[in-house]
C-alpha cells in the first residue's frame, strides 16, 4: 500500500496548478493532450500539450516493479537518484541530457522536458533505421561523466559528499542480481525458449563465464570511480532525426534511476551489448548490412568516450601522480572492463527476467539462433578481451558468431 497519490491523466492539470515553478512551462488551463506512456519496467510517465504546442514530461516513481506488480517493492527513492545524477550530468554536457525543471521528493515526481519529439532509439534500431551520431554521443556523455564526476575532477570533499549522496544500494542490488547473478544462478526469474535450453545450460557450466561474472560483480561493488547512468541501453536514450535523415540532431539520456558510483566501463558496456543485441536482431531478419552498422556502433561510442576523456584529462587535479602513463592505464583497463560487462549486459537479456524486444518481437524460429548467438558472444568475450580489447576485435568476434548461429531461413540482403 502505498501512501502518496499517484497521478493519473485526470489528474495531471491540477498537480500542475499546484507547482509554480511549473507554470512558464506549461498552461494547465489549456491542455489539448495528456497521456501515460511509460513502457520501462518501473514508472509512471505522462506527457502532455497545451494549445501553444509546449509540452511537459512527469514522471512518477512507483513504490514497486511496475513490470511485476506490487509484489515486487522498490524504494520510490529512486526518483531522487534519478534527479541528481541528471542534473549533475547535464551540468557537464547540456546538449546530451533533458532538463529537469522539479522534483517533488512526497511524491517522487520528476518535471522535465519532453522529449515527444524524440523516439526511443531501441524502437528505431528494431526498425532498422540507423541514427547516425547516436553512438558517439553516448561515448562523450560516458566520457564527460567518467572524468566530470571523478576524483580527477572534484574537489576532495566534495566527491566525498556526492559519492555519499549517490549510495542507491536498493537499486544496484536489483543490477547485482539481475545482471550478475542470475544468468548463472537462476532464482525463479529466467526463462529461454525450448530451443535455447542447451544454450543456457551450457553457458551455466561455464566455469570462464562464472569466474568473469564473479570479477564483474566485484568491479560493480566495489569500484566508486564515477557517477555512473547505470542502465545506459538503448532503451534509455532518445534520438531525433531530421525527416528523411539519418543523421540525429539530437540525443538524450535519459532514465538514469539506477544512477550511482560505480566502474566506468559499466555504462560501456551496456552500450556495447546493446549494439550486439540490436545486431542479433538484424541478422536474424537477414539485414546483414544493418547488423554490421549496428555493430560498429562499438567503434564509434569507444572512440568518442576515449577522445572525451582524454580531452579533459589536462585539467585534472592533480598531474603530480596522475600523468599521462597513469591515463593510459586507466583507459585500457575501462576498455578491457567495458568487454566483461558487455557479456553480463548480453546474458541477463537473454536467460534473465526483463528482456529486450529486440530479440522477444522475433518469430521463435529467428528468436533461437539470435538468443544463441548473443550467449556465444558474451562466453567468447570474457576470454577473449584477455588478449586484445579493441573495439574492432568486438566487432569481428560478434559478426562471426552471430552469424554462425542464426537459423534464418533469410536470404541476407
Ligand atoms: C526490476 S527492474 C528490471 C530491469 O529494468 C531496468 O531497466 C533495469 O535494466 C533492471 O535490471
Ligand atoms: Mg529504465
Amino acid at each position: 500500500m502505498a501512501d502518496y497519490e499517484f497521478l493519473t491523466e485526470a489528474t495531471f492539470a491540477d498537480y500542475v496548478r499546484q507547482r509554480p515553478e511549473l507554470a512558464a512551462r506549461i498552461d494547465a488551463d489549456r491542455l489539448v493532450s495528456i497521456r501515460e506512456v511509460g513502457d520501462g519496467n518501473l514508472n509512471l510517465v505522462f506527457l502532455a500539450t497545451d494549445d501553444q504546442g509546449r509540452g511537459l514530461c512527469l514522471k512518477q516513481a512507483l513504490p514497486w516493479v511496475r513490470m511485476t506488480g506490487e509484489g515486487w517493492p522498490m524504494t520510490p527513492d529512486r526518483a531522487r537518484h534519478e534527479v541528481e545524477s541528471l542534473r549533475t550530468h547535464h551540468a557537464l554536457v547540456p546538449d546530451l541530457l533533458p532538463e529537469v525543471y522539479s522534483y517533488d521528493p512526497q511524491r517522487y515526481i520528476i518535471a522535465m522536458e519532453d522529449l515527444t519529439d524524440h523516439q526511443v532509439w531501441r524502437g528505431v534500431l528494431n526498425e532498422g533505421r540507423r541514427s547516425e551520431g547516436a553512438a558517439a554521443a553516448m561515448g562523450t556523455y560516458v566520457g564527460a561523466v567518467a572524468f566530470g564526476t571523478s576524483v580527477f575532477a572534484l574537489e576532495r570533499s566534495r566527491h566525498a559528499a556526492a559519492v555519499a549522496a549517490a549510495l542507491n544500494p536498493q537499486l544496484c542490488e536489483i543490477t547485482e542480481d539481475l545482471v550478475f547473478t542470475e544468468p548463472l544462478v537462476d532464482a525463479g526469474r529466467n526463462s529461454v525458449l525450448a530451443a535455447n535450453a542447451g544454450d543456457a545450460a551450457e553457458f551455466q557450466a561455464d566455469a570462464a563465464m562464472l569466474a568473469a561474472m564473479g570479477e564483474a560483480k566485484w568491479l560493480f561493488m566495489t569500484h566508486a570511480e564515477a557517477l555512473l547512468h547505470g542502465d545506459l541501453h538503448t532503451g534509455s536514450v532518445m534520438v531525433r532525426q531530421p525527416a528523411g535523415s539519418p543523421v540525429c540532431d539530437s540525443v538524450k539520456a535519459f532514465d538514469s534511476e539506477f544512477a550511482f558510483y560505480g566502474p566506468v566501463g559499466f555504462d560501456l558496456g551496456a552500450l556495447f551489448a546493446n549494439y550486439v543485441i540490436a545486431a542479433a536482431r538484424a541478422y536474424a531478419l537477414g539485414e546483414d548490412e544493418m547488423a554490421h552498422w549496428c555493430l560498429r556502433l562499438v567503434e564509434q561510442t569507444w572512440d568518442a568516450f576515449e577522445a572525451e576523456f582524454r580531452r579533459r584529462w589536462p585539467s585534472r587535479r592533480d598531474p603530480r601522480v596522475w600523468d599521462d602513463r597513469f591515463v593510459d592505464q586507466r583507459i585500457a583497463e575501462w576498455r578491457s572492463q567495458a568487454w566483461l560487462f558487455a557479456a553480463a549486459k548480453m546474458s541477463r537479456r537473454i536467460i534473465g527476467a526483463a528482456k529486450t524486444r529486440d530479440i522477444e518481437s522475433l518469430p521463435e524460429d529467428l528468436r533461437e539462433g539470435a538468443a544463441r548467438g548473443v550467449l556465444r558472444v558474451s562466453r567468447r568475450i570474457v576470454v577473449e578481451r584477455h588478449a586484445d580489447s579493441a573495439p574492432a576485435r568486438l566487432v569481428g568476434l560478434a559478426a562471426e558468431l552471430l552469424v554462425g548461429a542464426r537459423t534464418s531461413a533469410v536470404v541476407p540482403c
